[in-house]
């Protein structure tokens, strides 16, 4: 068993759904990981007897579309809540659904999760802080239950962790993870064809915007900071999307020397900013919070409504104490 606390109650909680309505929800802006877990929860609740349906307040992104496959699918507007109750994958925090769909459900049935700032908000919970991915978590429980893993419902499953692994890189891939994916490989998952629609078509525009985050990195507090930004008119100037945007923050991380890397941008009259680390020990889950956001302890995210220069300063400046206290605790001094 991979998760048998986990699994004993999901099976439980599956009994009592039978015959009855779910809302799988997902987060705004969903990423990979968000919609591969709904993909697959909704399509394994749908074989056991239950009548299911993804929901989410903001498309899936262009490389994702295609994974979601012949699943039920609704965008929250379009959406009518009455004799649903709902399941949320892949959300920290009830909010993080969009205003919307909170107001629709006030009560979360169960919440599935894997991040550690999750406050277990749901009736059942199902948070798994140390594991990679929501995904990692679905694919687990589904395994040790026997439950049906079709193929649709694999690649996405697979989906999922790739992404949230950084590819395979993230200090949360552990051996559990490759053992869950070469059985989602058995079960009809594809690396090559997943790998070819994320990453082999890329549109000119996102290489024109990855052109302009470069020039725009700078190195702070002798090189272990790097930061990099990106206006609206640099998305306008490029013709690119800001889903285009998504990994970006890695270059600012990736540098030699640099223990923290981000990309502050403007995005839907508010300000984005994305906090990346080498390793979990620079608890960037407590850097995001005193911005109003939260995340993993490696990677982790805010909005603001304050201009980005204003933003710029302030993180920079919170990031600087934040590092120090790190190493303070760490017992080193520097890098
Ligand atoms: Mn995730």
């Amino acid at each position: 068993m991979y998760f048998p606390e986990l699994s004993e109650r999901f099976k439980q909680l599956l009994a009592e759904l039978r015959g009855r309505r779910v809302a799988v929800l997902g987060h705004l802006r969903p990423d990979g990981d968000c919609i591969g877990s709904q993909v697959a929860l909704t399509r394994v609740l749908c074989s056991q007897g239950i009548d299911a349906i993804a929901v989410n307040r903001d498309d899936p992104p262009r490389v994702i579309q295609p994974f979601v496959g012949d699943t039920p699918w609704a965008l929250a507007k379009d959406f009518t809540p009455e004799g649903y109750v709902t399941m949320n994958v892949d959300c920290a925090d009830p909010i993080r659904v969009g205003m919307l769909l909170e107001g629709m459900f006030p009560e979360t049935l169960a919440n599935i999760d894997h991040h550690v700032s999750n406050p277990s908000y749901g009736r059942h919970n199902f948070v798994a802080p140390a594991t990679s991915a929501t995904a990692e978590v679905l694919a687990g429980m589904f395994f040790d239950l026997g439950l049906p893993v079709d193929a649709v419902t694999a690649q996405a499953l697979y989906v999922g962790i790739a992404t949230d692994t950084g590819q395979f890189r993230f200090p949360t891939t552990t051996g559990q993870v490759f053992e869950l994916c070469a059985r989602l490989c058995a079960c009809g998952a594809s690396p090559a064809e997943v790998a070819r629609e994320l990453f082999e078509q890329e549109p000119l525009a996102k290489l024109k915007l990855l052109r302009r985050y470069l020039g725009s990195l700078r190195l702070y507090h002798s090189g272990r900071i790097c930061i990099g930004v990106l206006r609206e008119q640099d998305f306008q100037e490029t013709g690119a999307e800001h889903e285009d945007a998504e990994g970006f923050v890695d270059y600012a991380r990736d540098l030699d020397g640099v223990d923290i890397g981000m990309l502050v941008q403007e995005f839907e009259n508010q300000v984005k900013g994305s906090l990346r680390a080498k390793t979990r020990a620079y608890r960037l889950d407590q850097l995001a919070q005193e911005f109003g956001g939260g995340g993993h302890a490696p990677a982790a995210g805010f909005n603001q409504h304050r201009p980005l220069e204003e933003v710029c300063e302030l993180l920079l400046r919170a990031a600087e104490v934040h590092l120090e206290k790190m190493d303070r605790e760490r017992g080193t001094v520097g890098a």
